[in-house]
């Protein structure tokens, strides 16, 4: 249960939300190499010497080879062979294999996948219904209890906890894969060798909260950790709705509080969320905000 936030990152992270430029959207297209309109398999075949002509052949006939379109569009070409973006028809996506492939939409309506939820929103672009859809969480729409105050104060306990015990196993499953640059891995290093480290498991919340209090720097970097894994698009020191995505997506539909505690942390209610906080609503303390801490 530790790695799929990571994976799922990169599948919910291409929605783009609109007060953003087009500068914005570019980068994003620029990361989904293979993502519309390339075969992955042919572009494979270039790494090997005899299928590289072919390569090129395709490159030459298909201008839409390279030329990236945000998720919920594809590439086409018009008359004058230049290539463009449209909406993707969301019968042209691959169909569900499973209920976990549904997502549901801040409208309260199922979709087959996010491919069909993002062709959704690319036909509704430019209306205020379209602004206002995001995806909102992973599986189908279901009734979500309300969060209660004393469970909203509960959830920063057991988030914490989860972001250092997540950072810990990437710290051991890390030999050479790169999970964390050397710097973070010197950091958790720190934790990992701390004799009083709470190890991972089901703890009560009295355990939570009295660890935090014996143990608070133990959680300043996770906690800016997590928040340099999502400041990603653009690397900026605020979150936005489509940024915050690849945590709270997975997450609603197990943590029923998630989105009243992310609400509650934009506490200037600008939509964004600062460091500043981000870090308030996890419990660390001003002094101990450092942005340095989350490169
Ligand atoms: C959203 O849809 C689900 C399933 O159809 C339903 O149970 C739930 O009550 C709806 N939630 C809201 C807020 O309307
Ligand atoms: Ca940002
Ligand atoms: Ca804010």
């Amino acid at each position: 249960a530790v790695v799929w936030f990571v994976d799922v990152s990169a599948e919910i992270d291409s929605e783009t939300s609109a007060p953003e430029s087009a500068q914005i959207r570019n980068r994003r297209s620029c990361r989904s190499e293979t993502e519309v309109g390339a075969n992955p398999v042919q572009v494979e075949v270039g790494e090997f010497d005899e299928a590289i002509e072919v390569v090129e052949d395709v490159v030459a006939e298909n201008p839409c080879l390279n030329h990236h379109c945000k998720k919920g569009k594809v590439c086409e070409v018009d008359e004058s062979n230049t290539p463009m973006c449209v909406c993707q028809d969301p019968s042209t996506c691959p169909v569900a294999e499973g209920e976990f492939e549904h997502v549901c939409g801040t409208d309260n309506k199922t979709y087959d996948t996010s491919c069909h939820f993002f062709a959704t929103k690319c036909t509704l672009e430019g209306t205020k219904k379209g602004h206002k859809l995001h995806l909102d969480y992973i599986g189908p729409c279901k009734y979500l209890e309300p969060c209660m105050d004393n469970e909203l104060n509960e959830f920063p306990l057991r988030m914490r906890d989860w972001l250092k015990n997540v950072l810990v196993t990437l710290y051991e499953r890390d030999e050479d894969n790169n999970l964390l640059t050397e710097k973070q891995k010197l950091r958790v290093k720190k934790i990992y060798e701390n004799e009083k480290r709470l190890q991972a498991g089901d703890h009560s919340l009295d355990l939570l909260a009295h660890d935090f209090e014996k143990n608070y720097n133990m959680y300043i970097f996770p906690v800016h950790w997590q928040f340099g894994q999502l400041d990603q698009h653009p690397v900026d020191g605020y979150l936005t709705h489509t940024e915050l995505a690849p945590l709270r997506a997975p997450l609603i539909p197990m943590e029923h509080c998630t989105t009243r505690f992310f609400e509650q942390c934009d506490a200037d209610n600008d939509k964004y969320i600062a460091l500043e906080e981000w870090a308030t609503c996890f419990g660390i303390k001003e002094q101990d905000v450092d942005k340095d801490l989350i490169i």
